[in-house]
């Protein structure tokens, strides 16, 4: 139908849709593949690989529900509580999802690493939807590649440094990222840990979820700055994390995690800090309810380009 003659042809130049037309990228961002014509700051990539997940596969659909969830957050021009407008001080474009062959797994290793690698040397960051957890090696290999070892701030139920396991496994990612010397162990932590791990021999500090649920977010960020400091952190953030409550969307659920707003409490005490790259992990939009797991992913990864918008705002 030529546009003379569509009937909605009027409407849509007059009205402008609060939601749902943005479902294509995150966040309704520029969709471009030119990441080294681009001007922007941060790059949003779509990993959608679940061949390592344990338990119920379909984290490959999370960057979908992801980018469809964030149409909710999009008419909020200046997000509460931040007093000012994120486009205003960060450019950030979607490229897409990363390609692999599938049913091979080691094609998705290589290609996961080139992409971030190529994104990291055109000097921008990354913002990451998995898929599941074993997406983050390949990123951590590119991101030591360019910074050398990160601090490494961890949410999830699951330490995923389980020393077994098979050569794709999501619960091996940081058994591996430590052994090869990616992440700074001295100043990395995990949060919202509520399954088992050698509590003798973990080199990693750990705030369970029982204490984050009774000491409150105010005292994480007290251990989290203590912890990492000044130094580039690496955040990565599994779903899981949260409770089943408040994040049902998920492959390997596991109760009595926290809340989304103490998690959200958190990211944005993150202010100041020197946080090179997030991914987050593990939504599978098939065993969500009404969007709940995928509308907490959205709005973590937002408040993560809030604080990179922040520093911008701040020259720092
Ligand atoms: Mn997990």
């Amino acid at each position: 139908m030529s546009g003379s003659t569509d009937p909605y042809a009027k409407a849509n130049e007059e009205y402008v849709p609060i939601y749902a037309t943005h479902t294509d990228t995150f966040m309704g961002f520029e969709a471009s593949r030119d990441i080294e014509g681009s001007d922007a700051q941060v790059v949003v990539s779509g990993v959608p690989f679940d061949l390592a997940c344990s338990g119920r596969s379909g984290s490959r659909l999370g960057p979908k529900g992801i980018r469809a969830a964030s149409s909710n957050l999009v008419w909020e021009a200046v997000r509460w509580p931040w007093d000012f407008a994120l486009e205003d001080h960060l450019k950030v474009i979607d490229c897409g999802d990363i390609h692999f062959q599938y049913g091979e797994p080691e094609s998705f290793v290589t290609n996961a690493e080139a992409h971030a690698c190529r994104v990291l040397e055109a000097g921008k960051q990354m913002l990451s939807f998995g898929g599941d957890h074993f997406i983050s090696l390949p990123l951590l290999r590119a991101h030591a590649k360019k910074y050398g070892p990160l601090a490494l701030i961890h949410f999830d139920a699951h330490t995923d440094t389980y020393s077994g396991g098979s050569k794709y496994d999501h619960g091996t990612v940081f058994y591996h990222a430590m052994k090869e010397g990616l992440i700074d162990i001295e100043h990395s932590i995990q949060i919202g840990i509520r399954t088992s791990f050698d509590t003798e021999t973990h080199p990693l500090e750990v705030l369970d979820a029982a204490w984050v649920n009774e000491q409150g977010a105010a005292a994480v960020l007290e251990r989290i700055l203590d912890r990492v400091g000044d130094r580039k952190a690496y955040l990565s953030f599994d779903i899981d994390g949260l409770d089943p409550s408040c994040a049902p969307g998920t492959g390997t659920p596991v109760t009595a995690g926290i809340t989304t707003d103490c998690a959200l409490k958190v990211i944005r005490g993150l202010k100041g800090m020197d946080l090179v790259g997030m991914d987050l992990v593990e939504v599978a939009p098939s065993y969500d309810h009404a969007e709940i797991t995928s509308l907490a992913a959205a709005t973590l990864a937002l408040e993560f380009l809030y604080l990179l918008a922040d520093r911008n705002r701040k020259g720092v």
